[in-house]
This record gives C-alpha cells, structure tokens and sequence, in this order.
C-alpha cells in the first residue's frame, strides 16, 4: 500500500504521539479529535498531556507542514482509531454474586461512525484502543460496513495494540515489537506495511481476535503479578516481617521476579484491560477477577497502616507526597493515591495532597497544596504516595526543618527508614513490620 494521508482519530497519549512519529516519517496526518479545546491547544504548538519530546514531535510536525489537527476526519488512505476505552460508571456486571466492571465502548463506537462517509475502496482501518476480545469484527466492522464497503474484501481492516509505556512513549513506539492482526491476511499484511514506516522492532501479523487477546494478555499478567506482590505485603505485615527484604531474598532465585507492591494499581490501562476479560467470560475468569479486587483493595492496606502509625486519623493531618497513579508522570487517572487520600478523609483525617507534576491541578473533593512545603509545614504525617525522583532525593534533615511531622508513612519503599530515623521521625512502610522497631 501507498500511504501519502493517514488520518488518527483521538489525540491522546497514544494517538498523539503515533500522528506526530508518523509526521515526522514525511506522511501527512490528519489528527482528529472531538474536544475543540485540544484542537486550539495542539495547532498553537502547545501540548494538553506532559510526555517527554512530544511537545517538540509536535512543533516540527506543525513546522514541517506535515501535521495538522481538526474535529472531524477527512478522505485519507487510513484510519487509525486511538481513542478510550475506560470501563462504565454506572453500569456493572452480574455473575454468581460477584459484579465486575464493563468496557464503555462509546469512544470506539463514534470514531467508527465517524469514519464511515470518508471510508473508499482500498483504504486501510486500523484500531488501537485496547478492547474486549471480538470488538474488530463484532463491533467496528459492522459499523464500517454502513459505508457500502465489506471490511476484508473492499478495505482493508486490522487491531495493533499500543504497548508503550507512558514516560517512554516516543521511543517505545519505535523499537517496541508491534503486533497487527488482520480481519484477513491482506488486512495484517497492509498494516505491517503501514508500521513499517516507522516501527523498528519486530512486526508480527496474526489475526485481529488473537491481537486483541495479545493486548489484555499483556497487562493482565501484570496485573496479577502485581496482586500477588501486594497479597505478599499484607502477609509480611501479619508475620511481623518486612515484604520489600523478603522480595529481594525471593528474587535471587533465577526463575522468580516478585513485582513491587504499592498502594494499588492505576493508570487507564492495568486497572482497566483485565476487566474485559472478566465481562467476556466471568465463568472463566477467577483469578484475574480476585487479582482485580486485591488491587483494588490496597489503599484500604495503606490506610490500616497510616492507622497504625498514628493512633487515630480522626483530626490528623496528612501531606499525601505524590497523586499522579505512578512516578514521574502527570497522568491522576485511577490513580490509587487519590483512592487512599479519600479514604483518610473519610475516617476524619485533614489531608493536603502535593503533585509535582500537576501544581495546579484540581481535583474534587481533595484538597490541594499549592507548593511543597505548604503540603507539609503543619502536617503531623508525611504519607509518600508515589515514587516521583524528586520525592526520593529529598533530604530528611532539610524536611525536619520544615515540617512539623514526626511520622512517616512510606507506601512505596521509596525512602530509607535509618536516614529518616536518624533525623527523630518515626517511621512506618507498608508490609514492613520491621519499619518502626
Ligand atoms: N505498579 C505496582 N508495582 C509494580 C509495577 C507497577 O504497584 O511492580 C503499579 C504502578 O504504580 C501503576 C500501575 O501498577 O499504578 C501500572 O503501572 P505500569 O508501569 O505497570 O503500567 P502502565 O499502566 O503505565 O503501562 C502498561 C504497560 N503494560 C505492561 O507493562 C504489560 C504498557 O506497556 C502498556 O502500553 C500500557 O499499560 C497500556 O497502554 O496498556
């Protein structure tokens, strides 16, 4: 195939930096979004997420002429579909008295139907968004097929998931190994030509249902790791034991690598992916099911720390160090500290949150600091959150001098207990009994 326009519906952290790779590879990219604001944002050369060199992908992309930005797509050779798919707030699944969560497909479901009266003969449909198995021939071919065209015969329709990891984007779209599964070989066949304009990695085609199932594989199996590794802590707690020394031990065994536990498990796409597989078959899927609910559950673990530690929560005040659902990245969404902090709130304590990479961020019913040392000035505890580097080099004999805390809740292992000890605060990890004796 000859690609000389590709349209990229959704300008968000995956479809964004995909337009502007493919800008910078000499293609013209059309890049689609329903959100005007975004659309002002993006053609100004400002960007609306924090992703590293994306702000300069862009602004090449706009000076080059290659890249331009609009709300509704137009005629191109392809269509690639990057928009969410987060899960349904208000609607559950029901089976054998457990609920689970459903995908909200609606994103997919209009960026299809947007592309119908643009879709010709020969055009090639790609969709990105992670989704449910089946979605590529149940749900987005048939919307395609409106157009008059059958996808497989007329055009060319494949599923490629994105697997790169926020922080890394540019270059993992780059050198990671990219999948593309096809409604037909021709289908798989067109998008490995398509990828190869810019993908340096392997590039292995397969079927778009196989594809899809890759994708939520994927993320699952971490997902369950994660669980495990955090069903460890709540052990090691029990034990009297520390789960993070415990781990190191485990993990010189040459076939085990223990992930890292934490306060939970965030982000759209790990707290999210393993759910479509529960809704497409709850029968068959237990331990991804009980994975989720351990994850899930952890900021309760935190809080029953944070208890621990301080007696009451009742009237306390908290510096939550860090929202962002894991370190050096600006992206709140699911994420578990901000689970963690309502919790507290809820027994009662008084908590101030600091985001360094979001200072003026909003968020309803959390309160605020606008800087660092305001979080932390009057706060009896300093509850670190997340693993940001800027929180880890932080200097305890500095901080003593600012704050009047004298306990520290580390939910992380992002800090060293002696250090903090030697500089009079008490001092308490999750899973790690051992912390404060
Ligand atoms: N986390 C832990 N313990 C760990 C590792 C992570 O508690 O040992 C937590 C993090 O703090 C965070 C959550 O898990 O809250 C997820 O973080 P992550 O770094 O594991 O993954 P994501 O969600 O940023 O990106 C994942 C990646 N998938 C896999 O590693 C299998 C990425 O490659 C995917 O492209 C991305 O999901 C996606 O878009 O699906």
């Amino acid at each position: 195939m000859k690609f000389q326009k590709i349209c990229v519906i959704g300008l968000g952290y995956i479809g964004l930096p995909t337009a502007t790779t493919f800008a910078a590879h000499g293609i013209n990219v059309l890049g689609v979004d329903i959100n005007q604001q975004i659309i002002d944002i993006l053609n100004r050369g400002e960007i609306h997420i924090h992703e590293p060199g994306l702000r300069d992908g862009l602004n090449g992309a706009i000076q080059s002429g290659k890249f331009k930005a609009a709300t509704r797509p137009e005629e191109a050779d392809t269509f690639i579909i990057a928009v969410p798919t987060p899960f349904q707030n208000d609607e559950f699944g029901k089976y054998n008295g457990t609920t689970y969560k459903l995908a909200d497909m609606r994103a997919v479901i209009s960026a299809a139907e947007s592309i119908v009266p643009f879709l010709r003969k020969g055009n090639l449909v790609v969709l990105e968004s992670t989704s449910p198995p089946r979605t590529t021939i149940d749900l987005v071919a048939p919307i395609l097929a409106r157009s008059g065209l059958e996808a497989g015969r007329d055009f060319h329709l494949a599923y490629s998931p994105e697997r790169v990891l926020p922080g890394q984007i540019l270059r993992e779209l780059i050198e990671n190994a990219r999948v593309i599964g096809g409604v037909t070989p021709e289908s798989a066949q067109a998008g490995h030509e398509l990828y190869s304009i810019f993908v340096k990695g392997k590039i292995i085609e397969t079927d778009a249902t196989t594809a899809e199932m890759v994708k939520l594989m994927e993320n699952t199996y971490r997902d369950v790791n994660i669980a495990i590794a955090n069903e460890f802590s709540r052990l090691s707690d029990k034990f009297g034991i520390d789960v993070w020394e415990a781990i190191s031990l485990a993990n010189l065994h040459p076939r085990v690598k223990i992930l890292n536990p934490g306060p939970g498990v965030g982000g759209h796409c790990i707290s999210v992916d393993p759910w479509f597989l529960v809704e497409a078959a709850p029968e068959l899927t237990q331990l991804i099911y009980h994975s989720r609910q351990v994850n899930d559950t952890q900021p309760h673990f935190v809080v029953e720390t944070v208890k621990r530690a301080m007696g009451t929560l009742n009237g306390k005040r908290i510096a939550a160090l860090g929202l962002a659902y894991k370190p050096d990245v600006d992206d709140l969404r699911e994420s578990p500290a901000t689970e963690v902090v309502h919790l507290l709130q809820k027994e009662g304590a008084q908590v101030r949150a600091w985001e360094p990479f979001k200072p003026t961020a909003q968020m309803e019913g959390i309160n605020m600091a606008a800087t660092f040392e305001e979080a932390i000035s009057d706060a009896d505890t300093l509850l670190l959150l997340v693993k940001h580097k800027e929180f880890a080099t932080l200097d305890p004999h500095e901080i003593a001098g600012k704050t009047n805390a004298k306990v520290i809740v580390d939910t992380v292992n992002g800090w060293d207990n002696a250090v903090w000890k030697n500089n009079g605060f008490k001092f308490f990890r999750i899973g790690d009994n051992k912390s404060n004796s």
